[in-house]
């Protein structure tokens, strides 16, 4: 099957790629870098090096004797993203291309239009360059867990039957996602379903929860192969975070209460969910929700977990409560449903000592790199204007806000080139 990869040198669209291709899938991975250019915006890295993507695609062709074709460009310019389907043929295009921090979203205006700029604009360009070019193609795209939020009852897969005033029907979930990015998440889900009435497309929607870990078998065979860690308050996310803070001697950063609960999967089971859609197309105009996580897990016991796995590897470990700087429920019910990838054929790397130790092997190797002040969660969703640069950086932009418009600037820059 031939396949686009959106966001292919990201940290879960790189190691897709080559799941793939070493499955006997044609991929071509589409990515403008703007990630890569993100982090220099933040001051924050992978903790693990990461190649730049022709050295990953060279190296990838050197030990497998396999090919990933490259496109590099903005899914905001559809004369690219068209002309590219018209080219490569895909049968589908797998969309993890878009900007996917919360925090990143938060930091002020100019962040929270630029999230749902480039996320509402990729998303519609891909759906007009499949009615265009070949409406049969399957768009397999990542949403998120956090479009439904924590609603006070179980939370179900995409839709829900609800009977009001003496009548039923079968209605999409209610949606209360809790900041700018997974508010784009829920903008690009209405789209999609949209155009899969009006037009006939076929779309699988992945609400997939928090990924942890940074190994696959792909990602094993060569340092130049490996994928994006993130570490850090903007990008990290918590289960990641916990193991490094951990291995660092960090106290483990538990917002409010800890009592936030949300849908966890091991990186390896992301690569899986997305076969199983892409072997298993929704139908003409279908539109459907998988849920895609494997175990439900409460902050403060997560922490409670790394915190044991790590002293049993001989690490002294401190759990810490800081003040949360998001606005969520720090204490609430969630039971989801997650059981139409099951019934395809997941079987689930379950969260375990081996687990976590396997995270430790990889963060003891690179613990030298992690940039101690990239750890606090500097965006607060009370702020419209947080300040997240180093030094001048922020002391200018406190002034008269050039700084950012520069890095504005940068980046439009390096897209015209
Ligand atoms: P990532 O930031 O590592 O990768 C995203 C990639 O997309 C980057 O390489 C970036 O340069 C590229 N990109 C973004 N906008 C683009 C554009 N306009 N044109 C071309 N390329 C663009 O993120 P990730 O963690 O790999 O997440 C991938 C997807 O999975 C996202 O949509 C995210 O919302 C979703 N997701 C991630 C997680 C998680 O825990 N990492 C959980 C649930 C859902
Ligand atoms: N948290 C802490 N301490 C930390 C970091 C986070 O207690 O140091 C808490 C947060 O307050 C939150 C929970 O942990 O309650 C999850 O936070 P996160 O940063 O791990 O995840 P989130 O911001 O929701 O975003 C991540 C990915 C995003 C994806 C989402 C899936 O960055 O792309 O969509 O997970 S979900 O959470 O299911 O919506």
């Amino acid at each position: 099957m031939r396949v686009i990869v959106a966001g292919g040198d990201g940290y879960l669209g790189w190691p897709q790629a080559m799941y793939l291709s070493r499955r006997g899938y044609d991929v071509c991975v589409v990515d403008n870098f703007c990630r890569r250019t993100w982090d220099l915006e933040c001051g924050t890295d992978s903790l693990v090096p990461i190649w730049p993507l022709q050295e990953r695609v060279a190296a990838w062709r050197e030990r497998t004797g396999k090919t990933i074709d490259m496109a590099i460009d903005d899914l905001a310019d559809y004369g690219f993203i068209s002309a590219l389907v018209c080219d490569f043929h895909p049968e589908a295009i797998v969309h993890y291309g878009e900007q996917r921090s919360a925090p990143f979203s938060m930091i002020d205006r100019r962040h929270a239009v630029l999230t749902q700029v480039n996320n509402v604009v990729g998303n519609l360009n891909l759906v007009y360059a499949i009615k265009e070019n070949n409406p049969d193609i399957h768009l397999v795209k990542l949403g998120t867990m956090g479009e439904y939020g924590t609603p006070n009852i179980d939370i179900e897969e995409g839709f829900i039957e609800i009977t009001h005033n003496g009548r039923t029907d079968t209605l999409p979930y209610p949606k209360q996602p809790g900041s700018f990015y997974h508010l784009s998440k829920v903008h690009d889900s209405h789209n999609i379903q949209f155009v899969c009435k009006i037009w006939g497309l076929r779309a699988t929607d992945l609400n997939q929860g928090v990924v942890y870990g940074v190994e696959t078998d792909e990602t094993k065979l060569d340092e130049r192969l490996a994928t994006r860690f993130d570490y850090d308050g903007i990008w990290g996310t918590v289960l990641n975070r916990f193991c490094i803070e951990a291995a660092i001697g960090h106290p483990l950063t538990v917002h409010g209460k800890g009592g936030q609960t949300r849908g966890y999967l091991n990186i390896r089971d992301t690569m899986r969910c997305i076969e199983l859609a892409l072997e298993n197309p929704a139908e003409p105009g279908e539109y459907r929700v998988f849920n895609q996580f494997t175990e439900q897990f409460v902050v403060s016991e997560l922490a409670q977990l790394i915190k044991e796995a790590a002293v049993h590897k001989g690490m002294k470990v401190d759990i810490r409560s800081i003040a949360d700087p998001r606005v969520e429920a720090e204490t609430h019910y969630y039971n989801a449903k997650h059981t139409k990838l099951i019934d395809l054929g997941l079987k689930p790397h379950m969260l375990s000592e081996t687990l976590i130790d396997s995270i430790f092997d990889t963060v003891q190797q690179h613990k030298h790199r992690v940039k101690l002040d990239r750890i606090a969660s500097l965006v607060n969703w009370r702020n419209a204007s947080n300040q997240v640069g180093y030094g001048s950086v922020s002391a200018k932009a406190d002034e008269d806000r050039k700084p950012l418009k520069a890095v504005a600037g940068t980046r439009g820059a390096s897209r015209r080139r």
